[in-house]
This record gives structure tokens, sequence and C-alpha cells, in this order.
């Protein structure tokens, strides 16, 4: 085995460099991860995903602003770290601090709604983005993030065999391991095609505590369609992931919790005035990524904001439903993956999941490139050639 790790970084001025062009050239490419989302992820505790396009593009400032907070304070009762999810000056982040939440609450010019293809536009143009399901999940898979919640998933729209408006959080979900939990597709949408499209694509649907699947402002769709598979609660929620996993089956899973009983509006109360957004949408020729806005924020005003308060509530139960879960998952993770003990240190290694073993050797080349004209070189540096 040879090394050719040219030097060894322990000089503190040259780190500082490092960093410096690592910051100005690179920054695009990593994510940000906040201190708490970081600290989790150290002592590999539970953590939960949250979207933010519910936060640009879903409801009305400061409501939005008082969710995302009120969201993040339910995951973290239950001790798990909220890792809300968004893009800010072109820099991924992973966890958000207040003011950075506050940031992407406030309209502005500079953010836009982000699916997964509109992250590389956002990022390499220093915006702002608020991201969906679909962009959330892409982003929590590569911080190695499992669950996520968010309001209502997008899906398949009604007339949709006209406008082909199928949202891509359905693709992306059908090839990335983020379980999702929700109160169901939007009611805007077409629920059974969104259903069949799901299944298409090998999605699994699971309803937690209904045999009914939930239709977002209501715990049923109009006409009471069952849910493809239903489940008791979170530990057989964690149980599915888990075999999802070792099966190795590279999609996500949807889990629909309904919404609370008590802030429930009627399918039909509802259905009247969604047709009415639908029909004045059509007529003002809203198309694309602008139709899931402009339907909220007509049958918030239809509803006499009652579509709001419904929101705000269904998104705060799904929170802390998916904080049940990934305190079952992590539960389930470390049973099966016992800390490894003073005998069978290796063999737990090799069980142990996402560990990697490595039998040969490995080269390592450094090529670093510095600022200052002159680099100064303190007594413990060490050189290895
Ligand atoms: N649910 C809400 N409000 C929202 C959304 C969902 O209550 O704003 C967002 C989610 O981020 C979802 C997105 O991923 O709408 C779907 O948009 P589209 O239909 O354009 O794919
Ligand atoms: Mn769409």
């Amino acid at each position: 085995m040879f090394w050719r790790n040219k030097i060894l970084l322990n000089n503190f001025e040259f780190c500082k460099s490092w960093r410096v062009i690592e910051k100005k050239f690179f920054h695009h490419e990593r994510l940000v991860f906040g201190n708490e989302v970081n600290l989790a992820k150290k002592t590999n505790s539970p953590i939960v995903a949250l979207e933010s396009t519910i936060i640009t593009h879903g409801m009305p400032y400061p409501d939005n602003f008082k969710t995302a907070m009120s969201i993040e304070e339910i995951i973290r009762k239950q001790n798990v770290t909220p890792a809300t999810i968004g893009i800010i000056d072109g820099e991924i982040h992973v966890g958000m601090n207040e003011e950075q939440i506050h940031k992407l609450s406030k309209p502005d010019t500079k953010t836009f709604k982000c699916s997964a293809r509109e992250i590389c536009s956002i990022a390499a143009g220093g915006l702002n983005g608020g991201t969906t399901v679909g962009a959330t999940v892409t982003i929590a898979n590569l911080a190695g993030i499992a669950v996520m919640a968010t309001g209502g998933i997008g899906g398949v729209h009604r007339n949709a065999e006209n406008t082909f408006d199928i949202s891509s959080d359905l693709i992306v979900m059908s090839h990335t391991p983020v379980s999702v939990v929700c109160a169901g597709p939007k009611a805007i949408l077409d629920i059974p095609k969104t259903l069949e499209f799901l299944e298409t694509h090998g999605v699994p649907v699971i309803s937690i505590g209904t045999k009914m699947f939930p239709a977002f402002y209501s715990r049923t769709t109009v006409d009471k369609i069952p849910a493809p598979m239903t489940i008791p609660g979170a530990r057989e929620a964690a149980k599915c992931i888990n075999v999802q996993r070792m099966m190795k089956l590279s999609s996500g899973l949807i889990f629909a919790v309904p919404i609370p009983e008590a802030a429930a509006l009627e399918p039909s109360e509802i259905e009247g005035l969604i047709e009415t957004a639908l029909r004045e949408a059509e007529s003002n020729k809203i198309t694309g990524k602008e139709v899931t806005p402009y339907l909220l924020k007509r049958v918030k005003e239809l509803t006499s904001g009652k579509s709001l308060s419904a929101n705000k509530a269904l998104i705060e139960n799904n929170a802390r439903v998916a904080a049940e879960i990934a305190t079952e998952l992590y539960n389930l993770s470390s049973q099966l993956n016992p800390a490894p003990g003073p005998k069978s240190a290796l063999s737990t290694a090799i069980n142990q999941k996402d560990q990697v073993v490595v039998i040969g050797g490995a080269v390592v080349d450094n090529i670093l490139q510095v600022e200052e004209p002159i680099i100064k070189v303190s007594k413990d540096t060490s050189y290895l050639y």
C-alpha cells in the first residue's frame, strides 16, 4: 500500500486559503448543512426534511413564516431535528435558521418555485428557490435524510389528458428513496389518476390509521376512494421503509395521513369552489408551474381563508407523524445494527448499514491551488512526499 498524499493539511493558514478558494469556486456544488442538522448527522439521530415551496408559493406572508417555524418546533418537541430545505443566494441549504426561513417567506423577485429540474439554474444563478416535494426529496436523499413532511404532494391535474399537466413530484418520488408524509394529493388534482400514475411507477401509497385515501382538505375523497395500502401507525411505516431498503427498491414511499377531524372541510363543500377556481385558471390561461400556486390562492379566497387554516392544521399533523416515523426508523436501525462491541468490532462494522470495508489500498492525490503569492509555513507543518 502506498500513499501519495502530497501535503498534510495541518497548517491553519493553508486550510484557510483552501476554504477561501473552495467557497469562491465550488460553493454551488455542495450542500450547506445547518448547525442543528450537522449535529444530528454526527450523532446519527433522526431528522425530518421539510419542503419550502409551501413557504415561498403555498401560503401568504406571514402565515407561511409562522407555519414553517411551528412545524419545526413540533418536530423538535419529539427530539427529532427538522431540516427545512431550500436555496438561498444559490446555496443549497439542508436546515435553515429563522433568518433564512424568514428570507424565503418574504415575497422577492429573486425567489422562484424550484422543482427538481430547476435546482441547477437557481443554484448556478445565485437565486433563491422554494423547493417542491420533488426537489426536496432529491436534496434530502443526497443529504442522507430518509423522511420528509409536506402538506400535499403534486399529482395528475384534472384535464391532464389535454394539458399533460402531471407534477414532476410523482416521477422524482418513483426513483428517489425518501419517504414523504402528506395528507394526500391536493384536492385541486385528479386523485384517481394520481393513484393510477403512482401504481404504474411502482410507488407505494400507504394510508396511516384509515382504510380511506385522504383528500388533503378532507379525510376522504368525495367518492370515498379506498387507500391502496393501510397501516395502523408509525412503527409499521418504519418497517415498510426498512423492507423497501432491504429489497434495494429505489422508489420513495408515500404515507397519507388524514387531516385532523376538527380542521377538516366537507368534500362536497370544497368541491364546487375548486371547480370555480379551475374554470378561472383556464379562462385566465394559467399554465405550467403557475397552476398550483394560483389554485391554492383562489381556493383560499373562495373559502374565506378556511382552506388556509385547514392547510396549516394538516401540515402540522404531518410533521408530527413524520417525526414519529423517523424515530421508529432510528429505533429499528439501532436494533438491526447495534453499536460495535469490543470483541466483534469487525463483524459489526461489516453488518452496519452504509459501512464500506476496503480491502487493498487507497491512493489519494490532492492538488491545491493557493491564492497568496507567499505561503507561510509554520513549524508543525508536515510534508509527506
Ligand atoms: N401543498 C400545499 N401547498 C403547496 C404545495 C403542496 O399545500 O404549495 C407545493 C408542493 O411543494 C408540491 C408542489 O411539491 O406544490 C407541486 O407543484 P406542481 O403541481 O407544479 O408540480
Ligand atoms: Mn404542473
